[in-house]
Order: C-alpha cells, then structure tokens, then sequence
C-alpha cells in the first residue's frame, strides 16, 4: 500500500519521529507479529514440524533498533530472531523456507528457525547457542574497526544470556579495544521457565556494562519511540568512535519459551498487565493521537497478516532439501597430507 494519505503536510511526532516514520515502524512491528502467528499456525495445524520461540509482545525492540541501523551494519540474533531478521531486512518468504527446511531458504534449508542468516542483510545470524551471538558481533566490530570503516555491530540477547560468560568477556574485548559494539538485552523477565530474579544476581542487566566502562541504559522496550532514542543515543556513541554501549529493554515475551510451553510459571494478572502493554497497542494509541484514521491502520494490519500468511504457503510448497546436502558448504579442513580423514 501507499501512505500517501498521510503523506502530505505531516507534522512531527514525538521523539523527532514523523507520522510516517512511526507509521513504517508501527507496519515492521506488524509484519514481525503475523510472521510469528503465520509460524505458529503451520505448527498448529501440522504442516511445520519441531517448534518455534516467538518473540510476540518484543516486536518494539527488534523494529526499533534495526530501523536505525544501516544496511551495512551488522546483527546477530538469538533463538528468538524472526523479528530482528524481518526488521534488519530479510524476506519472510526465504525465512518461512527455512522453518519447512526447503531449498529456497537463505541457508539452503539448514537453519531452521534458530540459526537464520543473510549476510547481503548484515544478518550475522540467529543463534541456538544462548549468548552465542553475542561474541561474533565482537568480531564483526573488529572487523569494522581493523578495516577502518563505520559500521556498527548490534548483538541482540536476552537477560538469560546474561549470565553467559561469553557476554562478560564479549563487553571486556569491546571496551579495551573501544569497537563499534551496541549490546542489546531484551530483558523478557522469563529465561525458559526462570524468572530474572532465579538467574541474574544483578539489579539490571545495564548495571553489567560499569565495570568495563561501557556507558548502558535501561528503556521501555515496549515503547518504540523509546527504543529509538535509546538506539540512536548507542549509535551516535558506537559510530562516533566513543566505543561500546549496552542498552537494556524491559519487555515481555507474550508467546511461550516455545511454542507447546504450558506456561504454568505465570499469573494471570501479569499476563494481563503486560498485554496492556503490547507494544503494538500502545503505538496504535499513539498514532490514533497523532490522528492517524484506523481505517489505514486496519489497512496495514491486513496487508502484514496476508504478506505472512502467503509467505507461509509460498514456502509450504518448496520441495525439502535432500537430506544428503546436509554435509555441503559446512566447513570441514581436509586432512593433512598422510592422515586419513578418520585418523585426522
Ligand atoms: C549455551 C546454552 N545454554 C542453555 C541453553 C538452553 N536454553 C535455550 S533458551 C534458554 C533461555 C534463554 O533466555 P534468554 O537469554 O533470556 O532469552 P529468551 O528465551 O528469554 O528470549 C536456555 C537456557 C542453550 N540453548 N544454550
């Protein structure tokens, strides 16, 4: 669809955000919903297999950051990375492929859902491993550095992660070598089935970053223009030179850990509290008071749910990947010359 009902004559939005910027960013959000429900759907009804970790209820923080980053810049994700895959630029067509494990998929159908990859995206990759990305965007920001570019590297994570050493060792390197690293927790309250306070020995996830020096905030992850400030605050740092940043948004993962998850370990009433705070519905009441018509936003609602409900049944009807190609493109150093593959 064209927003050119919008288009002319827009005033300003909060946060030096326009109504068009907000209205791109409420869609990204919307897009990243229904390619969770579409995902959920195909388990549902058994044509997917396996499971899914949807990121719904955290769609503000995957839109937020990734629409303030360039294309060259680099993302690694997590076990729950649909939305910062859609929101760094991916097709949810060759996503969906990879959760029917097809061909068409970006890695050729070996990802699945948790490892998704798109490097002409930036997209580093989602990870099974928690905390695993998190030390590959070091990396990435070495690069960046050695190469005297500047790029940014973004590593998503949530507050289990945590208490990974890889972030602990990931946030020294950054800070000794000042690299151009945005450490983003999502701090979802809910590590599998543990509340914060069962894992993290600190108040915050941000209160980790003082003693390596690296400047963090805490911001309502589920306000976008709250997370855009926060991103573009990081990035004026990380891009400017001034080093890493770690920025922690305090969301809540509405799906279960996985999709199947009885989710026993929660009331009632924080489940409600939190849905109040979805935050597609607190951005639609800010564009309704920014009078944008509901009309056009039912409109973008609808084109999102039909975009991932196609892409579902798009990808549903790629041919598998043959179980012998598993082995191809997978690193595997060839034995030095006398040794047999075995003994190597
Ligand atoms: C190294 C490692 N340890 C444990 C697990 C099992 N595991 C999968 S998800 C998860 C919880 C992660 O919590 P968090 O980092 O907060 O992310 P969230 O699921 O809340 O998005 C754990 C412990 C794993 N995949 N990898």
């Amino acid at each position: 669809m064209t927003l050119g009902t919008v288009d002319d004559g827009l005033e300003s939005g909060p946060g030096t955000l326009s109504r068009q910027d907000l209205l791109a960013l409420h869609r990204t959000m919307l897009r990243i919903r229904h390619f969770e429900l579409a995902g959920a759907k195909q388990l549902a009804t058994g044509k997917l297999s396996g499971t899914l970790h949807l990121s719904v209820g955290q769609e503000a923080t995957a839109t937020g950051v990734c629409s303030q980053l360039r294309a060259d810049d680099y993302v690694t994700s997590t076990h729950r990375g649909h939305g910062h895959c859609l929101a760094k630029g991916a097709d949810p067509r060759l996503m969906m492929a990879e959760l029917f494990g097809a061909s068409a998929g970006y890695c050729k159908g070996r990802s699945g859902s948790m490892h998704i990859a798109d490097a002409s995206s930036g997209l580093l990759g989602a990870n099974g491993i928690v905390g695993g990305g998190i030390p590959m965007a070091v990396g990435a920001g070495l690069s960046a550095s050695v190469r005297g570019t500047d790029q940014v590297a973004v590593c998503f994570f949530g507050e289990g992660a945590a208490g990974e050493g890889t972030l602990h060792e990931s946030l020294n390197l950054a800070a000794l070598w000042q690299l151009p690293v945005v450490f983003v927790c999502e701090n979802n309250r809910y590590a599998e089935l543990s509340p914060i306070a069962d894992v993290l020995a600190a108040q915050r996830v941000a209160d980790l970053a003082a003693p390596f020096g690296i400047p963090s905030r805490t911001d309502d992850g589920n306000d976008i223009v709250a997370v855009v400030e926060a991103i573009r605050w990081a990035l004026s740092r990380a891009r400017g030179g001034q080093g890493p940043v770690l920025l922690e948004f305090e969301t809540y993962r509405q799906s279960g850990h996985f999709e199947g998850d009885a989710q026993t370990y929660r009331s009632k009433d924080e489940r409600d509290h939190w849905l109040g705070r979805d935050p597609l519905l607190l951005s639609e009441q800010r564009l309704h008071d920014l009078e944008i018509e509901q009309d056009i936003l039912g409109q973008i609602a609808d084109e999102a749910a039909q975009e991932m409900l196609d892409a579902a049944d798009w990808a549903s009807d790629q041919p598998p990947a043959p179980a012998l190609s598993m082995t191809e493109d997978v690193y595997h150093p060839e034995p030095e010359p006398g040794l047999t593959r075995e003994r190597a």
